[in-house]
């Protein structure tokens, strides 16, 4: 096992690695833009090294600065976490010249699945189910895309082969729209990517989006870690993921798994990976990409199939191999929910929301896991993304975990920011949500947030009564040497009161019996 290794990442993720790495008796060495020089994953890292400032283009994002700090360090390997490096393969071959181990994929595995055309043909000659659609289509030859289109039929979806995560896609009703929809996203696949490949598929709607979490050794052992149910999301954003998925029975998942396994094969696939598929109301399945790293949503996994797959990460790199097993083996427990807590108003269109945060209630107890970079004091920088961390809950089976989840978001208290925790509140009171009764399209298609005082009655008074009781202190206290940061007690307080009514109908607390 590694001695030392060097986290490339920040936030929560950065945490998470360390944890298991502490228990491993693994040295952390950890990096940080300037303004994340307070941050906890600095803090908790046995070492750390600045490497430049906010902009990621300047710090997390180069290659040189982080292989420098390895070096620097005497780090033997380098974990990537989510996002910044971790799918350049670049970087993992930058690692390998420098002697250090990449905590990942192989870089050729990398590039293979990185091009979703190449992905494609992979795994149809692994035998792995992909959307019927047509690869080898031109702009300038539009009679033999026209007449490949009419093959699939419409629907169809145009999609760019360097794209992944939504971007360069354009869905086509009809064969008119078809060469201004090829256009578009070739153009758009040009100046994101610098390739202009596309190719097309048809459209399967509605769809749910279910990855499957698969882990190889490189010695041709590849375990498959069951499905996520991963379609409630917002702008190809995901917001709740949870395992397993509602629409999967055991023999699905067998599919499902047998599939993934495949995938992973067929590209000489080492570590952990996703395969993530779109499944119709019919159940069948189709590949869509895989996704060569660590995911946010990886805690749902390890909850159900109780692993650790940091600590799965780390002994494959290190050279360990999987123990060689049935597929029938690996049974999910439970049920997993996970709810992203970012740093945005859910009332205001979701503009992110950054700045000090005066006060953090942390929820804890029984089946509730808290990943989050948040502490009292956290000044939480514009440079990147808006996830602060992840709630997460187990329990015995779905109607629990949701009950859970809300318990833990009641619980969950962030002063000073706005978050999206009122808009988890009302996904989970939701009746299609609680049903299971979702596609990928369902969040913005159906699903309406309902407006603050909706959400909760009494939030609107308690406002205006906290504004009214702010702004007299104000006035009373107006001696200029007054430290004007609200205290966090009476942020926390107010919060609370606004709260209110989103608690439990009749609880001891409001009785005052407690
Ligand atoms: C699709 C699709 C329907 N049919 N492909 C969007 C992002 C990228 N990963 C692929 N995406 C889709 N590809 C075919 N042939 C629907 C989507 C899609 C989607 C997929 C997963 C999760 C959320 C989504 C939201 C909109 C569209």
């Amino acid at each position: 096992m590694f001695k030392r290794v060097l986290i490339a990442n920040r936030g929560e993720i950065a945490l998470r690695i360390q944890r298991t790495c502490r228990e491993l008796g693994i040295e952390t060495v950890a990096v940080y833009s300037e303004p994340d020089r307070n941050s906890l994953h600095v803090r908790n890292a046995d070492h750390a090294i600045c490497i430049g400032p906010g902009p990621a283009l300047e710090s997390y994002l180069v290659i040189e600065k982080i292989i420098d700090a390895a070096v620097q360090s005497g780090a033997e390997a380098i974990h990537p976490g989510y996002g910044f490096l971790s799918e350049n393969s670049d970087f993992a071959d930058a690692c390998d010249s420098a002697n250090i181990t990449f905590i990942g994929p192989p870089s050729s595995a990398m590039k293979d699945m990185g091009d979703k055309v190449s992905a494609r043909q992979l795994m149809e000659k692994a035998g792995v189910p992909v959307v019927p659609g047509a690869e080898d289509i031109k702009v300038d030859d539009i009679e033999s895309a026209k007449n490949a289109a009419t093959k699939i039929g419409f629907p169809l979806m145009v999609k760019a082969s360097a794209g992944g995560g939504g971007r360069g896609i354009r869905l086509v009703q009809k064969i008119e729209d078809l060469e201004n929809a090829m256009r578009q996203s070739a153009s758009e696949a040009q100046s994101s990517f610098g390739n202009p490949t596309i190719f097309l598929e048809k459209y399967v709607s509605p769809a749910r989006h279910i990855e499957v979490q698969i882990m190889a050794d490189g010695e041709g052992n590849v375990r498959a870690f069951g499905e996520r149910e991963c379609s409630i999301q917002r702008r190809h954003q995901k917001v709740i993921e949870e395992a397993p998925s509602i629409a999967v029975t055991p023999e699905i998942r067998k599919k499902l798994c047998q599939a993934a396994e495949l995938a992973a094969l067929s590209c000489g696939y080492k570590n952990a990976g996703t395969v993530e598929f779109l499944m119709g109301p019919d159940s069948e399945f189709y590949f869509l990409e895989m996704n060569a790293r660590l995911q946010v949503e990886h805690p749902v996994t390890e909850l159900v199939y109780g692993v650790d797959l940091v600590a799965l990460q780390l002994s494959i790199a290190s050279g360990g191999t999987l123990p060689d097993m049935d597929i029938g083996e690996l049974h999910p427990k439970g049920w997993a929910i996970e709810a992203r807590i970012n740093g945005e108003n859910a009332y205001k269109n979701f503009v992110p929301s950054i700045g000090l945060i005066n006060h953090v209630t942390l929820p804890s107890g029984p089946g509730v896991r808290f990943d989050s970079m948040l502490y009292d004091g956290l000044d939480v920088p514009p440079f990147y993304d808006s996830m602060l961390g992840k709630l997460i809950v187990w329990a015995e089976d779905r109607d629990l975990a949701i009950k859970r989840l809300m318990r833990a978001l009641n619980d969950l208290l962030i002063v000073g920011i706005e978050t999206n925790i009122p808009f988890h509140k009302a996904l989970l009171n939701n009746s299609d949500f609680q049903t299971g009764n979702f596609h990928t399209g369902w969040l913005e298609e159906k699903f309406i947030m309902p407006s603050l005082e909706e959400n909760d009655p009494r939030a609107k008074t308690a406002l205006i009564v906290a504004a009214v009781a702010q702004h007299l202190q104000k006035v009373a206290n107006s001696s200029p040497s007054t430290n004007n940061a609200t205290s966090k007690w009476v942020q926390a307080s107010r919060h609370s009161a606004v709260n209110i009514s989103s608690r439990q109908r009749g609880s001891a607390w409001r009785r005052g019996t407690a």
